[in-house]
């Protein structure tokens, strides 16, 4: 192209790195290669962090715990075909889980693709990614790219965050074109997520709904820790005296050693409430549909959520609060009516009865040294040491790892608790381990059920390769949910069953990493507490016992019993 200005041309890929920077990105959790490669070496040079890994999935997951993080999409960028598809189940995460993030994929020649003539890697890829993100989107300009970055941003951002896929086919990448018209096309978005204002008839109703309840309750949701609305919350739930029952990702929202919180009431909180605030939770499968028996059937719903589809998705709701979570509950603190909405003390007094006994319960539990070592003292050995350390960032899956951690690990600040979330999906925690300390600069402790690990176990090279402050402790009872399964009938292992023997320590010692076995609660506190002061990575290998699990932690409802299957 012949130059028509003094600005030097610019192409697709430069335009994709400046638009980037434009809005604030200034990291990209990625994996290179056809045809991204010199676009990822283009944006480290820019002064983006590009932060490589082992498997787009893992990358993908890191990019949503940055949006959940920070507020702001993370950024994911993978190869086309493969690359793409390993990154999408990260993206449909993020989506079920209103995390903001971008995927952005190299795609292969669109004149060969849409004929199906067998291009590399070859894939529908905007197709496909429609099915499964907030908005799928493509670039078939480089003239575009400004628009498409922008618009990226805004969809993810605003409303309910979700994920968003932005296709870059590789001829756009290259394309070249003059640098004041390039320049002239970039966008900064402005106040990605507006805010968005309750009516006030609709806080007159909510209010006057509370005024009048016997046994109310809040929960609150992820959608809350991410709305960064604690302090608006805490004032709503200190001034009322209301109890309030934190999700997973929501503990810490409110110190898990609040008084007015009711986690270890949960089932009578929810069996008994006869208004039940939600701030950023929705009625799914998490909260049993809001369905008797687990619910009081009687029970009526005020929800705060930006999104008004998902209201009346299970209850009928009877006090929508349709806004963001700051602006609503900045109205409700304000409106008169608040200072009236008083609980009784025989409800808060039934509740506080009920959280002391499961407390009673858990510390026996507790206190309980086995050997082998069950899961409940080895958490007793991690909760002594993480007290210590209220700035630790939790990641957390597995299925008995991921439950027994959550009841017993108490969260002290908000979003410092990262785990399978709304999907109960495994493969998030070395993903989200990653970004949690390149966000925050501080330390992570990642818990992984040992089949948990497996899914981004390779990710440790990543943590080694960065030296990331991250200790993983592997629960390591050598299976899915337990690993004494045995099949009789087959010479093979049983589906449940994983090899206990594994050296996992040794498996991160050879990436560079520090790596510990501990078989009981002292070595495992003392190595847990070397492991976070050394700021390096780590990896703890923690036997438990084999015997030592319920199929599926406690969702063992959901599974269905064949005849025949279980010997
Ligand atoms: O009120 P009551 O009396 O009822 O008491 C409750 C609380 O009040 C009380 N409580 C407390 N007491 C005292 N003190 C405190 N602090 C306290 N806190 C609470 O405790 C009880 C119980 O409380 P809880 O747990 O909150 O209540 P409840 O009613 O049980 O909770 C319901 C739920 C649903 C809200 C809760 O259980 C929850 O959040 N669950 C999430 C579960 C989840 O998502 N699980 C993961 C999925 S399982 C399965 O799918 C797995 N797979 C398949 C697979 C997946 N997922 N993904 C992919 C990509 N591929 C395959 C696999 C492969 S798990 C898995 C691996 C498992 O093996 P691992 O080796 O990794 O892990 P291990 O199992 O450890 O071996
Ligand atoms: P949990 O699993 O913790 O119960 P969910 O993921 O089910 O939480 O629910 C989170 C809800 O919060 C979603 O419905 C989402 O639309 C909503 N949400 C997210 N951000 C905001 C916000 N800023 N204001 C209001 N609602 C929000
Ligand atoms: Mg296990």
């Amino acid at each position: 192209m012949t130059q028509t200005s003094a600005t030097p041309d610019t192409d697709g890929a430069h335009l994709v790195v400046e638009a980037l920077k434009r809005n604030g990105v200034s990291t990209i959790y990625g994996l290179v290669g056809i045809p991204i490669t010199d676009l990822a070496r283009l944006a480290q040079a820019e002064g983006i962090r590009f932060l490589g890994f082992r498997h787009e999935s893992a990358a993908g997951h890191a990019a949503a715990a940055a949006g959940f993080l920070t507020g702001r999409p993370g950024v994911c960028m993978t190869v086309s075909g493969p690359g793409f598809l390993n990154g999408l189940v990260a993206l449909a995460n993020a989506t079920t889980n209103c995390f903001p993030m971008i995927q952005i994929a190299g795609s292969s020649d669109r004149a060969i693709v849409d004929l199906g003539r067998g291009d590399y890697e070859e894939l529908d890829q905007l197709a496909v990614a429609k099915t499964l993100a907030k908005a799928a989107y493509r670039v078939n300009r480089a003239a575009d790219v400004g628009l498409a970055v922008a618009r990226a941003i805004r969809t993810a951002t605003s409303g309910r965050p979700g994920g968003v896929y932005l296709d870059i086919p590789a001829a756009v990448l290259s394309e070249v074109i003059d640098g004041d018209v390039g320049a002239a096309s970039l966008r900064t978005v402005v106040d990605p997520a507006p805010r968005q204002y309750p009516s006030d008839a609709a806080v007159d109703r909510a209010v006057a709904l509370l005024s009048g309840a016997e046994r109310p309750l809040v929960v609150l949701g992820k959608g809350a820790a991410y709305s960064r609305s604690e302090g608006s919350i805490r004032r709503f739930v200190e001034a009322t005296g209301v109890p309030f029952l934190p999700m997973s990702m929501a503990k810490g929202l409110l110190p898990d050693d609040h008084p007015q919180s009711v986690a270890a009431a949960r089932s009578l909180a929810m069996r008994q409430a006869d208004v039940v605030m939600l701030v950023g939770a929705r009625l799914n499968w998490l909260l049993a549909h809001g369905d008797a028996p687990r619910w009081n059937p009687e029970a009526q719903f005020i929800q705060v959520e930006i999104d008004p589809t998902e209201l009346d998705s299970n209850q009928t709701i009877a006090a929508p609060l349709v806004g963001d979570i700051a602006s609503v509950m900045e109205a409700v603190n304000r409106h008169p009516g608040t200072a009236r909405i008083a609980v009784p003390p025989s409800w808060r007094d039934r509740l506080a009865e009920k959280a002391a006994a499961n407390k009673a319960a858990l510390s026996a539990r507790l206190a309980v040294d086995t050997d082998p070592m069950g899961f409940y003292p080895a958490l007793r050995a991690i909760r002594d040491v993480l007290a210590d350390h209220p700035d630790v960032h939790l990641v957390n899956e597995g299925a008995n790892t991921l439950d027994h951690t959550r009841n017993v690990i108490d969260m002290p600040l908000p979003r410092h608790r990262l785990d399978s979330g709304t999907w109960g999906v495994m493969g998030v925690g070395l993903g989200y381990a990653v970004a949690a300390t390149v966000e925050t600069g501080g330390p992570v402790v990642a818990i992984e059920g040992d089949s948990a690990f497996g899914f981004s176990g390779m990710e440790m090279e990543t943590i080694c390769r960065y030296g990331l402050p991250v200790t993983v402790v592997i629960f390591n009872n050598g299976g899915i949910y337990r690993g004494d399964e045995a099949d009789p009938a087959s010479p093979d292992p049983a589906p449940t069953r994983l090899l206990q023997s594994t050296r996992y320590h040794v498996l991160a010692e050879s990436f560079g990493a520090t790596g510990y076995l501990a078989t009981n609660p002292a070595e495992l506190g003392s190595a847990l507490s070397a492991a976070i002061a050394s700021r390096t990575p780590t990896l703890i290998n923690c036997v438990i016992d084999p015997t030592d699990g319920t199929e599926s932690g406690h969702l063992t409802d959901l599974n269905p019993v064949l005849n025949g299957a279980r010997r």
